[in-house]
C-alpha cells in the first residue's frame, strides 16, 4: 500500500472525528457555510499542526524525506510546521486558490537557508486540480511584505498573500504523481490556483529547519502582522493571554534527528 493511502485513512478518521489530536488546527474553506457542516473531509480544508498524531507524523521522519532535508538543514533537524492540505473543489468564489507568498513570512526563525519544505502530492496534482505554481528564483530574493489578499469572494483565515510580486515574471506549474515530493526554499514565491475538478487535491507536507537556527523578534518588520495574528489563535486555542509569536514555534517543533541546540 502507497504510504499516502495510509495517510489518507488517517486524515478521514480525524476529520470523523475518530481520532482526537491534540493542538491540531482543523480549517475549512470559508466558501463552507456553517449551516452546511459535515463531520468528514468535505468540510476540512486543511490541517495544520498535526505533531501529536503518531500516523500523520510518520511522515515527517521518513528517511527518504530526511535524507534531503538534511542536505540543506545539516544533521540536526526538527519539523516545525505540519500541513495536510485537502483543497476542496471550487464553489465558484476562487477561495479555493492558494495566494503568491513566502513561506518565511509565517517563521520567525532564521537563517532561511537552514530551513526546506517539503511537499507530497498524495494523489496526482495539475492545473486543474490546483497544483503548486511557483516563480522560480524568487528564493533569491528577500522576504516581501505579506497580507489578506482583497479577494472578492473571500480569502481563507491565514492565508496572506505578497502586496506585490512581479506577474510578468516566469511561473512553473508543479504537476506531480501521486507520492511526488517537491522541497523548496522558504523565501520562494508559490502558490496554488483554484481546484476546477470535483475532487479533493490532498497534499501533505513539513516545514523542517535545522535546530541550530535561532529566533527572531518580528517588531517592527514585515511580520509583525502575522506575528499578532498567531499569537492572538494561539491565545485563545490554549487559553493564555500572554503567548510570545516565537513560543508558539517552539512548543509545536518536534526534533526528528540529532540533537535540539537552539530551536
Ligand atoms: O498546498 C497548497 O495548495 C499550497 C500550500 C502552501 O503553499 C502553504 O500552505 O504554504
Amino acid at each position: 500500500m502507497c504510504i499516502c493511502t495510509f495517510f489518507r485513512q488517517e486524515f478521514e478518521r480525524i476529520c470523523r472525528q475518530e481520532v482526537k489530536v491534540p493542538g491540531l488546527l482543523v480549517m475549512r474553506d470559508v466558501a463552507i457555510a456553517k449551516s452546511e457542516f459535515v463531520p468528514d473531509e468535505r468540510a476540512v480544508s486543511k490541517l495544520q499542526d498535526f505533531q501529536e498524531n503518531p500516523e500523520l507524523f510518520r511522515y515527517c521522519a521518513l528517511p527518504q524525506i530526511l535524507k534531503y532535508v538534511e542536505c540543506f538543514t545539516g544533521p540536526n533537524i526538527m519539523a516545525m510546521h505540519t500541513m495536510l492540505i485537502n483543497k476542496p473543489p471550487d464553489a465558484g468564489k476562487k477561495t479555493s486558490r492558494h495566494p503568491m507568498h513566502q513561506d518565511l513570512h509565517y517563521f520567525p526563525f532564521r537563517p532561511s537557508d537552514h530551513i526546506v519544505c517539503a511537499w507530497t502530492a498524495m494523489e496526482k496534482v495539475n492545473r486543474q486540480n490546483g497544483c503548486l505554481v511557483v516563480l522560480p528564483g524568487t528564493h533569491k530574493g528577500t522576504l516581501q511584505e505579506h497580507d489578506y489578499p482583497d479577494w472578492e469572494g473571500g480569502v481563507n483565515k491565514m492565508y496572506h498573500g505578497l502586496r506585490d510580486y512581479d506577474p510578468n515574471h516566469p511561473r512553473m506549474y508543479v504537476e506531480m504523481e501521486k507520492g511526488d515530493t517537491v522541497f523548496f526554499h522558504p523565501l520562494l514565491i508559490h502558490g496554488s490556483g483554484m481546484n476546477q475538478t470535483q475532487g479533493f487535491r490532498k497534499a501533505i507536507s513539513c516545514h523542517y529547519a535545522s535546530s541550530d537556527c535561532y529566533y527572531i523578534d518580528v517588531k517592527g518588520t514585515t511580520q509583525e502582522n502575522i506575528g499578532n495574528e498567531v499569537q492572538e489563535i494561539a491565545g485563545k486555542k490554549y487559553g493564555i493571554n500572554e503567548v510570545a509569536f516565537k513560543d508558539t514555534w517552539a512548543f509545536r517543533g518536534r526534533l526528528v534527528q540529532g540533537e535540539r541546540t537552539s530551536l
